[in-house]
């Protein structure tokens, strides 16, 4: 999801360097250049050097995301994957050592300029290649942590926060992948989510001609007792918060899922208050549940608030699954786009 620069390490730039020295070479090497073709391939080298490590410094100390302006989702994932002090420290350090390789170039240049003599130009190599030398394996620690920063980066789901999402939770066997094949237009996709063995599953379906919803089933995440998790389980679940528009919890009134109804309410108690976006509940798998099993069940979700709007469907044949969707649309994607609205121009 996030394009990321390519980190080298250390020993990767001190070879791109040393390259640069062997790859400008004089023409004809059998004769002995005067001083004024050594003075100017040395210049080229060190201006070369110069371009390499600014433009890699300056890739890498831009092309890293910036905290702040990541959508709350991903910022909230980040800071838990990685040390959002040293990660701010390690771009700063790299971004300033433009500078520094800057001003090691001067110096360097006016060291070949006054060049009188081979062993002149010899000494300014010297010193200019310890001096770079010194500033890339200073910068070590800096590149390693970003490499791993980044590679833990990568490693975040491919979701696109801007768009209206349906977080979909329950307790294992409800129905929730079910749920989520039945409204999807495609395939849902695997996405990884830190922290997790588990992965999300990513649906959509476009609404009113072109509105993209997304759909996301969470397994391992909104599926057992949040009171279980550890804190960084928590608060990577927490994070899908900066993400659902709504959340559709999916109970069996059957003993089916082999998990009963009371922990199934006890779940969707925590979530309805560790959340604050609209809950719809559906009481699934009404093929075979049978009467008293839906209305002890109705009677349950309504002892939790009497305000939950529910919805009966059977996810084995997509049974209610399109008024659910309507419901969502109507009451939901519809009146934020028309906020949306007006708050643009
Ligand atoms: N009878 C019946 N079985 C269902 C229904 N929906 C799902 N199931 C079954 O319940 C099991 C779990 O479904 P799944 O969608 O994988 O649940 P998840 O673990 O919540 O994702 C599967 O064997 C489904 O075939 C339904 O509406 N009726
Ligand atoms: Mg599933």
């Amino acid at each position: 999801m996030l394009k990321l620069p390519y980190i080298p390490t250390s020993e990767e730039l001190w070879n791109g360097v040393v390259g640069i020295y062997f790859s400008l070479q004089t023409k004809s090497p059998s004769v002995e250049p005067g001083i004024d073709r050594l003075t100017r391939l040395e210049l080229r080298r060190v201006k070369e050097v110069r371009k390499y490590l600014f433009n890699t410094f300056r890739d890498v100390a831009l092309g890293m995301p910036f905290l702040d302006s990541l959508h709350p989702f991903y910022k909230e994932l980040i800071e838990l994957l990685i040390d959002r002090t040293m990660y701010k420290h390690s771009l700063a350090k790299v971004g300033h050592a433009t500078k520094a390789v800057a001003s090691i170039y001067r110096d360097a240049v006016i060291a070949i300029k006054s060049a009188t003599a081979r062993e002149d130009i010899v000494k300014a190599r010297r010193k200019f290649l310890a001096r770079i030398r010194d500033l890339i394996m200073d910068l070590k620690p800096e590149l390693d942590f970003l490499k791993s920063a980044a590679i833990k980066l990568e490693k975040l789901p491919d979701i696109d926060p801007g768009l209206f999402t349906i977080v979909v939770a329950g307790m294992p066997n409800v129905g929730k992948s079910s749920f989520v094949r039945c409204v999807s237009s495609g395939k849902p996709k695997v996405a990884e989510y830190p922290f997790t063995t588990r992965e999300l599953h990513v649906g959509h379906f476009t609404v009113l001609n072109d509105v993209k919803v997304q759909v996301i089933d969470t397994p391992g995440l909104l599926d057992r007792p949040l009171s279980e998790r550890n804190r960084i389980e928590l608060q990577a679940i927490l994070a899908l918060r900066h993400l659902a528009s709504v959340i559709v919890f999916i109970i069996d009134p059957t003993n089916h899922s082999g998990y009963s109804l009371s922990e199934q309410i006890n779940l969707l108690r925590e979530v309805r208050s560790s959340f604050k976006s609209p809950i719809i509940v559906l009481l699934n798998k009404t093929d075979i549940a049978t009467a008293d099993e839906v209305n002890e069940a109705l009677s349950r979700i309504r002892g939790v608030d009497e305000s939950l709007v529910t919805f009966q469907v059977s996810t084995i044949n997509c049974n209610g699954c399109r008024d659910v969707i309507r419901y969502v649309v109507d009451n939901h994607v519809i009146p934020r786009m028309i906020e949306a609205l007006g708050k643009s121009r």
